[in-house]
């Protein structure tokens, strides 16, 4: 629907101005917020931005709900500051969407209502330590693997904002990857730990990159428009070549039985996910939908006093200026 949404905008464009966009977009320029765009680009980044804004921040509650039971006081020093780092990365993207005329407000406001998603793979639990492992290693390995690309997006704002985020991704895949070592080369239960929480976390992992080439509405426009780089299937494929051998260099097994190298494209086969879970999960079906958009209402209504005396304190410092003109 949004998809037809775009294109009958798309032709009360001027067709020259939509060619010359085209072209510079071609040429690999990049598009700042002041410049002319098409309607559907602007609207297709708001949509992009802000849900991967908002899955920065709904992103912070299953790893935030383990920093009170880290198992060590370095662990808990390294969740919390990678906790932190996520808000960080909502705030850049916040600002980045606010370039295209919209406001933080609107999109919360978007994201509360349920007219917005977030990314899928927050509606699963983080049940034990080992999870946390997981969650760093392959959710933020995947969140790395599409991210990187996007760094080269054709928008400014959020192809610069990709920058910074992509280093801080890469510091929180490790420290998930250094979890799922001490536990993979720990006691039997420990590794035991370890290998349910792949299994829990792998397929929803492969979903994180959106449906399949032929299901996804928006990939061809959007990699007309350089939004995005690579299909949402290239991703999924580099991150299982990826992933593997770190899975074996735990000495961990990938859930899917018929996970083999294949010689001729040189990458893995592998298993696609339960796509019908997928899209239960994002109609908002999944196991932990309701608590997270609950956290999120919570923390937007706790807020509400302190947003109120910002303004208060803005109004009272535009007054006193004019008084004193
Ligand atoms: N979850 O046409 P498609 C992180 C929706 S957070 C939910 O392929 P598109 C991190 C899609 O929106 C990682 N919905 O769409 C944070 C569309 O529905 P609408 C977040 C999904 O946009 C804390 C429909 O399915 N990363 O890094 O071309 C801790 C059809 O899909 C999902 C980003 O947001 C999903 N997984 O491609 C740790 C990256 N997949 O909007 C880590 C930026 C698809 O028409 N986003 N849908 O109602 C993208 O690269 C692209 O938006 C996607 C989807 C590849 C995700």
């Amino acid at each position: 629907m949004y998809a037809q949404m775009v294109k009958s905008e798309a032709t009360n464009e001027d067709p020259a101005k939509l060619a010359a966009f085209q072209a510079r977009i071609d040429a690999g320029e990049k598009i700042e917020p002041k410049e002319w765009m098409p309607e559907g680009y602007r609207k297709t980044l708001i949509r992009q931005i802000g849900q991967h804004a908002h899955s920065e921040i709904v992103g912070q509650l299953p790893e935030g709900n383990w920093i009170t039971r880290a198992p060590t006081l370095e662990r808990k020093a390294i969740l919390l500051a990678k906790v932190q780092d996520e808000a960080g990365h909502g705030l850049y993207l916040y600002c980045a969407a606010e370039t295209l005329g919209v406001s933080r407000d609107e999109l919360t406001e978007a994201l509360l209502s349920g007219k917005m998603k977030y990314s899928s793979i927050f509606n699963y639990p983080t049940l034990n330590w080992a999870d946390i492992g997981a969650v760093g290693w392959l959710v933020d390995g995947a969140a790395i693997m599409n991210q990187v690309p996007l760094q080269r997006t054709s928008f400014g704002p959020y192809s610069r904002a990709m920058i910074r985020i992509c280093k801080e991704e890469s510091f929180h895949q490790r420290q998930g990857y250094d979890i799922m070592m001490k536990m993979a080369k720990g006691t039997p239960e420990q590794k035991a730990m370890a290998q349910d929480a792949l299994n829990r976390f792998w397929y929803p992992s492969l979903m994180m990159f959106g449906p399949s080439d032929k299901d996804s509405v928006h990939s061809a426009q959007s990699m007309a428009w350089k939004i995005k780089i690579n299909t949402n299937d290239e991703l999924r494929q580099k991150f299982v070549d990826q992933t593997v051998p770190q899975a074996e260099y735990l000495g961990l097994t990938i859930p899917d039985p018929d996970l083999r190298w294949n010689e001729e494209k040189g990458g893995y086969d592998f298993s696609e996910p339960d796509w019908s879970e997928f899209f239960e999960v994002i109609k908002g079906n999944g196991p932990c939908n309701a608590e997270r958009m609950e956290a999120r209402q919570k923390a937007w209504d706790d807020g509400a006093w302190f947003r109120e005396g910002l303004m208060a304190h803005a109004r009272k410092r535009s007054a006193a200026k004019v008084a004193a003109e």
